[in-house]
């Protein structure tokens, strides 16, 4: 297994996020990498490379391209506007009629925006780049021929959609990568999605799309961030029809019941014949997570990585979210080797 990391993810060091009508210090922190990256260096994992650059070809398959401007921009536009805090949306386009991009920077942020919690600081659209391009040579890695990779990707992507910000993402790294291993010749690849939020960007990529299954299993929606997206009943359209599954559950599920809906998922993924999975591995399902309301422990990641490994599927694993105790860096770890088995 190769690990790759990169340390521009410390550009992304926001000073404050929106909780509970107050501005505290971001959940989504530089820490969270440097715990990781300790953490799968002590378990062995010691094959750790610096990402290649690649550019915004791949990126612009799945994202608009007005999109990423904004996010390149954004900051600098921001501070030019005369504002003294963070890149924080007030207004928003909730795209019924037909709402326009403004150009005024303050328009233009919430016009882009699902959540608002994530402020767009300095740095943060180079710190997002490297995330991407740490999730592109991961991908490089499995199409060179090799079974496993893990990309420390900081931030994270997984609430990042077609043209949305949000829940601490910015590009959606493992759509991007997902695209590079069918750019690569994939014919098929799926995106499995353990985070403890619903992949409400990779659903947003990747739901009329018939070359990507997308799996998610995660707090329901109905009482847990990103709200509004994650429910069963969302399948996919057209080409895409058939190839979306949602797993929401309750409050307090532990790995005895969570584990069942990975059972169905990695079935369903196997029999859409998968060449690849790209795993958005979060372990804010994590007991003891701040945000989070699963209760998996320690041992579960392991026996969570063990059945992943089983299909026998190349696994690229993508860096989502998991917060707060620094036993997230031994959960990751845990993950890694029970892929390898
Ligand atoms: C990548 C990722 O995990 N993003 C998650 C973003 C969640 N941001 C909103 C957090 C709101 C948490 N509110 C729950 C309070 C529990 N006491
Ligand atoms: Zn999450």
């Amino acid at each position: 297994m190769r690990v790759f990391y990169s340390e521009k993810h410390k550009l992304r060091d926001a000073k404050t996020e929106l909780h509970g009508g107050l501005l505290v210090k971001p959940f989504e922190g530089p820490f969270r990498a440097e715990w990781i990256l300790a953490a799968v260096k002590d378990a062995g994992f010691t094959d750790v490379a610096a990402p290649d650059e690649h550019g915004l070809d791949t990126a612009l398959k799945v994202h608009d391209a007005g999109y990423l401007d904004f996010l390149k921009t954004c900051w600098e536009r921001w501070q030019a506007a005369g504002f003294e805090g963070e890149a924080i949306p007030t207004a928003f386009a909730y795209r019924r009629s037909r709402m326009r991009v403004p150009k005024h920077i303050d328009g233009a942020v919430g016009y882009y925006a699902n959540s608002v919690e994530t402020a767009i600081s300095g740095g943060t659209w180079e710190a997002a780049l490297s995330s991407m391009d740490v999730a592109l040579s991961g991908a490089d890695w499995l199409n060179a021929g090799n079974r496993f990779a893990f990309s420390l990707c900081r931030p994270p992507g997984h609430h990042a959609g077609i043209d949305l910000f949000g829940g601490y993402c910015f590009i959606n790294n493992a759509a991007v990568a997902a695209q590079r291993l069918l750019d690569h010749g994939a014919k098929r690849v799926a995106i499995l999605d353990v985070d403890f939020h619903h992949g409400n960007g990779t659903q947003d990529i990747t739901y009329r799309r018939g070359d990507i299954f997308f799996a998610s299993l995660h707090g329901d929606p109905a009482d847990a961030f990103p709200y509004f997206l994650g429910y069963a009943d969302e399948t996919g359209e057209g080409d895409g029809e058939g190839l979306n599954a949602n797993y929401p559950m309750p409050s307090g599920t532990p790995y005895a019941v969570w584990s069942q809906a990975l059972e169905d998922a990695l079935k369903r993924i196997t029999a859409y014949g998968a060449e690849a999975i790209v795993l958005s591995l979060g372990v804010d399902t994590f007991e003891q997570d701040p945000i989070s309301f699963f209760k998996l422990k320690t041992p579960d990641f392991l026996t969570m990585g063990e059945v992943i490994g089983r299909t026998g599927v190349p696994v690229l694993t993508v860096m989502e979210g998991g917060y707060g105790v620094p036993e997230i860096g031994l959960n990751v770890a845990n993950v890694l080797k029970g892929l390898e088995g």
